[in-house]
């Protein structure tokens, strides 16, 4: 047990009002068995494994995106990011049926009387509804991202990342607080636990269920069960999803004209301008790899061409040096990306040409791509006309 501070823990002194009426009448309305300790136990630690989980995996994608400069990902495994996205969105979205069930659970909680029985519980108070704010703001964004319905006017990943934060700080004061209880709870067994039994299950399965039906967008043999999941490996141009369309980007006039060049500048030891058939000319390597978007989709594909380090090499590149890649887009957020050593280095990175046996579809980067291993979708940049060494 933690010792508090006579301060917080001092009854709060002064006469409170009488409760209203309606609320001296409340507990004889709510009185359902299931709006009990043991209940919002169950459903707080249900909770607490699948947000530790999306902070964990949401900082890992965060900082893929943004690495300080202390910091290099590795290259390898090849699948590392699918998985940990994978988690992020699936733990996510089985927080949605946890979350409700857990709030309906205790809202009688929230009438009760007196508000606050001292300085402490008023806080404590406090951080729940911060804690159950940020939640469902993150959850409720977090699912309209994923389903690309952008009704909001704030940038979605600074929320997110922020309001991550946030929760994560009031839920282990939560946590802290509650600990004792939850354990006490947890280890007893009533006799009469039928009902909430049934009831947990039914909301473990409706997580279940959300989770079966949305898994297949990146555990591919599942795909068919993907009924919630709007993008979905096996569908879009040559079996593979589209995030943002080449006519989307404005991009269309640029990526077909032949004068199209790859052009290599910055610290490098050689210029290059090569065209397309010039790239043809080069080695070409096959590369069997994902993209693995954020939003938690994913799906692999035979990628042919050119290995970014041979025409790296080609210009002359110090080993260490970091590599901006460049997109015919004009405009958006994707359109550069930075690849660091570790991954130009490895001879699965490659500027593709082709994918599952046909030249890239326009809409999939055509004519020249960047694909990598263990590395987020936003950052395999499409329609490359330009590496910056730095
Ligand atoms: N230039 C550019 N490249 C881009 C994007 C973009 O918007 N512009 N989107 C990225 C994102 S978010 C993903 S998930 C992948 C998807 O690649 P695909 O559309 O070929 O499946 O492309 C990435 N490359
Ligand atoms: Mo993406």
């Amino acid at each position: 047990m933690v010792r508090r501070p006579a301060l917080l823990t001092r009854p709060l002194r002064g006469r409170l009002p009488e409760p209203p009426a309606a609320l001296t009448t409340l507990p004889e309305r709510f009185t359902s068995r299931l709006h009990d300790e043991r209940v919002a136990a169950w459903l707080g630690i249900a909770l607490g494994a699948c947000f530790l989980v999306a902070f964990c995996t949401g900082l890992v994608s965060h900082l893929m995106q943004n690495p300080p400069n202390w910091m290099t990902w590795p290259s390898r495994p090849v699948n590392l990011y699918r998985v940990t996205q994978g988690l992020h969105v699936m733990t996510g979205l089985a927080a949605v049926p946890l979350l409700l069930a857990k709030l309906w659970t205790v809202y009688p909680r929230l009438l009760q009387w007196p508000p606050a029985r001292s300085a402490g519980h008023a806080v404590e108070r406090l951080l729940v509804f911060v804690l159950v704010g940020g939640s469902l703001f993150q959850l409720v964004t977090g699912v309209m991202n994923i389903d690309y319905w952008y009704a909001f006017r704030f940038f979605f990943t600074t929320a997110h990342y922020w309001t991550a934060y946030i929760i994560i700080g009031a839920l282990l004061i939560h946590v802290a607080n509650e600990w004792a209880k939850t354990r006490r709870t947890v280890m007893t067994r009533p006799a009469d636990g039928l009902r909430r039994r049934t009831f947990l299950l039914t909301v473990f399965g409706a997580s279940g269920v959300v989770v079966a039906t949305t898994v297949g967008e990146t555990v591919s043999p599942l795909a068919r069960l993907a009924v919630l999941a709007p993008r979905r490996p096996g569908i879009g141009p040559q079996g593979l999803p589209v995030n943002k369309s080449a006519a989307g980007s404005g991009v269309t006039a640029l990526a077909r004209d032949p004068g199209w060049r790859l052009t290599v500048t910055g610290r490098v030891r050689r210029e290059l301008t090569l065209s397309l058939a010039q790239l043809q000319a080069m080695p070409m390597r096959t590369a069997r790899l994902p993209i693995a978007c954020v939003e938690g989709w994913s799906a692999e594909a035979t990628w042919q061409g050119v290995r970014l380090r041979d025409v790296l090499r080609m210009a002359g590149v110090d080993d260490d040096a970091d590599v901006r890649v460049e997109s015919l887009e004009r405009y958006g957020l994707y359109r550069t990306s930075e690849v660091r050593p570790p991954h130009w280095h490895d001879p699965l990175t490659l500027l593709a040409l082709r994918v599952n046996g046909e030249p890239l579809d326009l809409d999939h980067g055509y004519p020249c791509r960047l694909i990598a291993p263990n590395r987020p979708g936003v950052m395999q940049t499409k329609w490359v006309e330009r590496l910056v060494v730095r």
